[in-house]
Formats: structure tokens, sequence, C-alpha cells
């Protein structure tokens, strides 16, 4: 395929910089455009960025350099709506992102996994039952490795396990996966799209270019899911939590059960299943689905299903101090995350909440905390936000940081209680991501144990 002569790189994250690596080692001439200073990137990256002959313009966006291009390669954190990129669009240059670009040249068949909640679990779920299958796996995308980096390699893997985001699926124009799978959509976002419909046909794109022979697998318990009818496009696949006709896989006491089209029943056993709530027995359904139509010998599935370890920061078990135990979901970045959370615990629940809004309506998380959750404390931007949607329906303090949201959240707790940091929001007004807000969390709990006398 023709590779761009002139293509500029919008934002040097790690989508950016894979993206700029390649490029120039195709022989385009590569222009990296940042709002960042030099100063705040590694010097042996930008060094070796120079080296290889990638051009680097820092400190704000040239609309020269947007208008001059053959291609425009945008990193997902930036919105389509910055003036350089309206201007360069009004003018006919091309925009696309960084999955779109790498997957013109991808030659493994690809599982691509969207959704609002669940995509890094379905992810690795997936790879691990390919994996106990004998496959090899690549697995990339919104979760942390580009996937650029693998086209850049020997590309050896019998399957590419793609976690898309909404923003990725905004950039895509032929992007045409083996198996696409939408796990949920709830709001979020929001502060990037004109409303929730938007943000629903953003995950459609997913499928957009599918066709037959290629596999769509919907959550049917999902309302906006439940309607989705692809015209000639792949064959939809649809599970639940309860089982009906039109669903390939569902429970059936507490196992889950799945049937294939013209294939036998076949039931896999959860009691080794350790993620908690109903919320992750669908995302397994998902996962069941995509390996039984890949071949995948059930036995290798159920031994995936066993040996599942959660991930970390996804409702991740910290410690218990004086009878009172911790958990991280750090990645629960929207109400609905938040809400599930919640709904996975059978005891009484004091809520960490707050940090970055997106726009987001904290109404339907009041409601259902109500039932369980017996205290709250909210923390960083959003707490404003949060305390006035709580109003006097549950006791809440706000905390100044995570050391004192820990220990006010442990005050309201008594012995058998749950303290849970589900926050509803994104992390980057105090962290640098999730996993960072996470760390600082546990990392607060182990303080909080160091200093608290245990009871004999
Ligand atoms: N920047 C500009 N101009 C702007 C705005 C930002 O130049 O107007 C620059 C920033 O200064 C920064 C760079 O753009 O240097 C950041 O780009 P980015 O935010 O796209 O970050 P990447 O490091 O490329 O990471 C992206 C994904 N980030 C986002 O979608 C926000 C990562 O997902 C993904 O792992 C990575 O590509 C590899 O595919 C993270 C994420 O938070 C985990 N995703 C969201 C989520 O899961 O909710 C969608």
């Amino acid at each position: 395929m023709k590779i761009e002569k002139k293509v500029l790189v919008v934002g040097l994250g790690e989508s950016g910089l894979a993206a700029a690596k390649w490029l120039v080692r195709q022989g385009s001439q590569v222009t990296v455009s940042e709002v960042r200073k030099k100063a705040d990137f590694n010097k042996d990256v930008v060094a070796d960025l120079l080296r290889s002959g990638v051009k680097l313009e820092f400190g704000g966006h040239r609309i020269k350099s947007f208008l001059e291009s053959d291609l425009i390669v945008v990193s997902p954190g930036i919105s389509l709506d910055i003036r350089p990129l309206s201007q360069a669009r009004d003018q006919g240059v091309p925009i696309i992102g960084e999955i779109e670009l790498a997957s013109r040249y991808l030659k493994t068949p690809c599982i691509a996994v969207t959704g609002t909640n669940g995509k890094s679990t379905v992810v690795n779920l997936i790879g691990e039952m390919l994996r106990k299958g004998g496959k090899r796996v690549f697995i990339g995308g919104n979760i942390g490795c580009p996937l650029t980096y693998y086209i850049a390699g020997e590309q050896n893997a019998d399957y590419v396990i793609l976690e898309v985001s909404s923003f990725q699926l905004d950039t895509t124009q032929t992007f045409s996966p083996l198996m696409s799978l939408i796990l949920n959509i709830s709001p979020d976002h929001l502060d990037r799209y004109a409303d929730y419909t938007s943000y629903a046909r953003s995950k459609e794109r997913i499928f957009a270019n599918q066709g037959p022979g290629q596999a769509l697998i919907l959550n049917d318990d999902d309302p906006w899911l439940r309607k989705e009818q692809p015209q000639n496009g792949p064959t939809v696949y649809r599970y639940g939590l309860e089982s009906k006709p039109e669903r390939i896989a569902a429970l059936k006491n507490g196992n889950i059960e799945a049937k294939l089209p013209g294939e036998e029943m076949i039931k896999f056993y959860l009691e080794r299943f350790s993620l908690p709530g109903n919320h992750n027995r669908a995302n397994l359904m998902a996962a069941i689905i995509t390996c039984l139509i890949l071949k995948v010998p059930p036995s290798a599935i159920q031994e995936a299903i066993d040996h599942f370890k959660g991930l970390l920061h996804r409702i991740e078990r910290v410690d218990t101090v004086r009878g009172i135990t911790f958990y991280d979901d750090s990645k629960a970045t929207n109400i609905d995350a938040a809400i599930k959370s919640i709904a996975s615990f059978s005891k009484p629940v004091v809520l960490i909440a707050g940090g970055r809004d997106k726009g987001s309506d904290y109404h339907p998380l009041v409601e259902a905390a109500s039932e369980r959750v017996k205290g709250a404390v909210f923390l960083g931007e959003a707490s404003g936000l949060l305390s006035a949607a709580f109003g006097n329906k549950i006791s809440w303090s706000m905390a100044n940081n995570m050391n004192h949201a820990v220990s006010l959240a442990f005050n309201k707790a008594r012995k058998g209680d749950v303290v849970l940091l589900a926050p509803a929001c994104a992390s980057f007004d105090m962290f640098k991501d999730f996993a960072h807000r996470g760390e600082v969390f546990k990392d607060a709990v182990r303080r909080l144990k160091n200093g608290v006398k245990e009871d004999s």
C-alpha cells in the first residue's frame, strides 16, 4: 500500500510516538506537532526521533504544518474540533488515527473489543482462552500498546486482540476486524461528544466496514445494542444474563450455557471464576462466544475461566484493616462502572468518588447508592457536583487528598463493611491516570494499616 509523503503526527503520546517512528521508517517525511514543550519529554526519545529524521514542533500547533500535509495522524486524546484540524479537514487533508493507519498494514486476523466498560477485562479473557488453546496472541490498542508496534514487527501472532476506544473509532475509515465486540454503551466522555447518541454512534463504527464472513458480538441486555441490526453486514451473535431464543449464551443455574447455531450446547462452570458481579459474567460470555466461533476447545476456555486473575484497579481487593476491606476500582471512571462496582457487593459500602467531571449526570449513581452505600467521601474537581447530587440522601464528607479520603472512609465504616474507591470520574485532575490513582489509593490503605493497631 502506498505510504503518504508528508505526514503530520499530532500529539506525542504513546500513539503519536509509535506512528511517527514507523512512518519515518517507511520513507514518509514526518513532522510531529505537540502542544507541550520540548522540556516535558524524555531527552533520549526526542534525540532518537530527531536522529531518525522526524521534524518536531513543540509548544503549540502550527496551522501551516497541518495544511501542507498529505495525511494527518491524530492522537485519540485530541479533540477533532481543534481549529488546526477543522481547517485542515475543510481543505481536504485526510485525517486518520493510529489504529486506522496500522490496521491498513495489519496481516493478522483482528478481534476488536469496544464498549464503555469491561474492554480490558474481555481483551485479556479472550487472550487467555486463545493462549490456553495453543494460539499466539498480541494484545494492544487502548489498553496501552499501540497497534503500530505490532505491524512494525514480524506480525507473527495468530490473532491480534485490540481494545478500541470511541476516540480511536472516530478516526477509522477502512478498519474492518474479523470479529468485533460491543460490550455495553452507557454515557461517558460527554465532555467530548455532543450527546449520548453521538457517543454511541462512534462505538458503532467498529462494525461499519464489516461484511459477510465477519462476526459482531453484542450484549443483548444493553438497550442500545439490542436494537442494533446491521444490514448486509457481519453475522450477529447476542448474549445476555437470561436465556432467550435469539441469544447464543446466557446464565443458567449459576453457570454459562452457550450454543452456536447448528452446534451442541456447551456448559461452562463458574465456581472458580474470580471476578465479581453479573457484569463480569456478561463480559465472560462475550469472550466465550468469541472463542467458540474461533474453535477454541471448550476445555481450554474452561481452564482460562478457572485461572483468570482480575486486572489491577478493577474491583481489586487491597487489604483488610480492622475487619474493613478496601477495594480499588480506580478504573470505574464513569457512572455506569461505579454503579456496577457498588452492585458487586452485598455488604455495606463506604464509597470514595470524584475526580475530573466528564459532563456526567450523577443522579443514577445516587439512586444506585441508596441501597448499599452507607457513607461517601468525595475528592477532586467533581466533589462539588457529587455533593450537590447526593444532597442529604447519605452522609458524605469532602477530602483534600487520597490519604485524607481513606482515613475519612475508614472512620465511616464498621467491621464487615467495604471501603470502595469507584470514582465515577476521570483521574486527570490529581493523577497521571487511573492506574496512578489506584496506586496512590493502595498506598494510602497501607499507611492506614501501618498506623492502626489491629484487634487481636
Ligand atoms: N496534545 C496535543 N494537542 C492537544 C491535546 C493533546 O498535542 O490539543 C498532546 C498531549 O500533550 C500529549 C498527547 O497529545 O502529549 C497525548 O495524546 P493522547 O491523549 O492521545 O495519549 P496517548 O499517550 O497517545 O494514549 C492514547 C490513549 N489515550 C487516550 O485516548 C486519551 C490511551 O488510552 C491508549 O492506551 C494509547 O493511545 C495507545 O493506544 C488511555 C485512555 O485513557 C488508557 N483512554 C480512554 C479511556 O480508556 O477512557 C479513551
